[in-house]
């Protein structure tokens, strides 16, 4: 990835390559991420619910087939636990000459691993990817308390146009 572009928002000046700790990696999640926390570190966002391997088996297995998913994962290989993590999916358009649009989802970093800029790593590596993979735009929703964070890190707010709506079911 080309980290030039986005140099700004980190320091010191960390990539996915080289995440501040050499025992931290950053790589695409895998079907083992089961056993290295991955469900638990995503509850620290939002209820997970009771997911057996064979659920997160089978999901993960859907999201290959469908294509366009980029979960990306954070691990300290000393204890072999995942410790970040966010989402990429893209989505095909017809608008904008067939454009591919990019959301990214579920971020989340243990809240012990605090303060070595894992968050705006983690996010600004799959904004990359988004960019790469020839996205026109990238968005998300959160709660307030994260503006500021995004904000740290390029998004913005889009003047008239920053309504997140949603219906429950
Ligand atoms: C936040 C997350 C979203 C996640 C949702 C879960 C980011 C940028 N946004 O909006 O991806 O799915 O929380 O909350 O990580 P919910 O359980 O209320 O849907």
């Amino acid at each position: 990835l080309d980290w030039g572009s986005v140099k700004g928002y980190l320091s010191p000046p960390i990539t996915n390559e080289g995440p501040g700790e050499s025992w931290l990696v950053v790589r695409p999640l895998q079907i083992e991420d089961f056993d290295k926390g991955y469900l638990q570190i995503l509850t620290q966002l939002t209820a997970v619910g009771n997911v057996s391997r064979s659920d997160f088996e089978r999901q993960y297995w859907r999201m290959q087939q469908s294509g366009g998913y980029y979960i990306t994962v954070i691990e300290d290989t000393r204890n072999r636990k995942i410790i970040g993590a966010a989402t990429l999916v893209t989505e095909f358009k017809f608008i904008h000459n067939c454009a591919l649009r990019a959301r990214l989802e579920d971020v989340v970093v243990n809240n012990t691993y605090r303060g070595k800029q894992l968050g705006k790593l983690i996010v600004l590596t799959v904004s990359l990817l988004s960019k790469k993979l020839g996205c026109y735009k990238m968005s998300l929703d959160c709660r307030d308390p994260l503006i500021p964070f995004y904000k740290s890190i390029g998004y913005k707010l889009e003047p008239g146009n920053a309504n997140s709506m949603i219906v429950r079911f």
